[in-house]
């Protein structure tokens, strides 16, 4: 693997998860060869999971691993080529780049959409300019469009609870009080698609996710008829993509409450966090024996150590 951007990335997902479990059963492996490497985690955004999940990782295999929060403490980096830079940004992306490229052997970034021009986000300019400029691999840690490692993290939290083949997932959107990004929704769709389960994905109207990242599931806009019979409950806030960026309702009846958890196959409730109690989620069905969302989220160490791991070791 020469980086990883998305789900485009694996060859072969079911060799991938089959890795991911290897990982997961004898995580402190000695890998001898990976001692020297080096890894920088760079964060133009807020992270508690994906942070630590990867400093784990890194350690994990034995690698060194850096943290930088370059919006704290790093000068503005201009990503626009043929910029004149006579405003607020002192370092061009080209020279960032090259420069963090030649200290470690992976770049992991976090760089969210701004939500503001759709075009710009969809084109994913900062995740392309790193990967453009740099010259080791990239990482995806939530780019403006993607966040394939919370999606893998997801599968496999899927895979060690299925209890058929392929298993009824729901991924509902939810109320949220600020705009957010469709990555974690998007990722989660193509992954899960990927995985062969079938997937629902039901909304109110005017919240679809881009034609290319809904794919072939099932859309639907009555959530209760959504839940009937589901495997998994997937909750997520999004902003809308066709009104690119806007909150269209805050509907609270779109909470996934237990009430609603009752019509599906006794689902697992999930969620990447961080979530809003009470907002997205009633407490009782985040509290219940049916919520995954913390395993969800140690899973992260392990999509992360498959993925640094294979990148490292080519
Ligand atoms: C991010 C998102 O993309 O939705 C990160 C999720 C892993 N979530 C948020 O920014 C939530 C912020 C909030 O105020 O609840």
């Amino acid at each position: 693997m020469n980086g990883f951007f998305s789900i485009d990335d694996v060859d072969d997902l079911p060799n991938l998860i089959k890795m991911a479990k290897d990982i997961k059963k004898n995580p402190y492996k000695q890998h001898k060869e990976l001692q020297n490497k080096s890894i920088c985690l760079l964060f133009l955004n807020p992270s508690l999971r994906t942070r630590l999940s990867s400093q784990r990782a890194a350690q994990n295999l034995g690698v060194h691993v850096t943290v930088f929060d370059v919006s704290a403490g790093g000068w503005q980096i201009e990503f626009e080529d043929g910029a004149v830079m006579n405003g607020n940004s002192a370092e061009h992306i080209k020279e960032a780049a090259a420069v963090i490229g030649t200290y470690f052997d992976i770049v992991a970034v976090r760089a969210f959409a701004q939500l503001q021009d759709r075009c710009l986000d969809y084109s994913e300019q900062v995740l392309n300019q790193f990967i453009k400029h740099c010259p080791v691999p990239v990482v995806n840690l939530e780019s403006s469009t993607r966040h394939p490692l919370q999606a893998f993290a997801d599968v496999l939290t899927i895979e060690s609870h299925k209890k058929v083949e392929k298993p009824k997932v729901v991924l509902t959107w939810a109320p949220h009080p600020k705009a957010l990004p469709q990555a974690v929704a998007n990722s989660f769709s193509l992954w899960v698609q990927k995985s062969d389960y079938q997937l629902t994905i039901v909304q109110p109207k005017g919240y679809e996710l881009a034609p290319e990242f809904v794919g072939n599931a099932k859309v639907e806009y009555d959530q209760l008829k959504a839940f009937e019979c589901a495997d998994f409950i997937y909750a997520k806030n999004w902003s809308s993509y066709s009104d690119y960026g806007k909150i269209l309702t805050n509907d609270r009846n779109w909470m996934v409450d237990v009430a609603k958890m009752q019509r599906t196959n006794e689902a697992k409730f999930m969620h990447c966090l961080p979530v809003r109690r009470n907002v997205v989620v009633s407490d009782d069905v985040i509290d219940s024996a049916n919520s995954l969302v913390v395993e969800e989220a140690s899973n992260r160490i392990v999509s992360a150590q498959t993925i640094f791991k294979n990148i490292l070791e080519q």
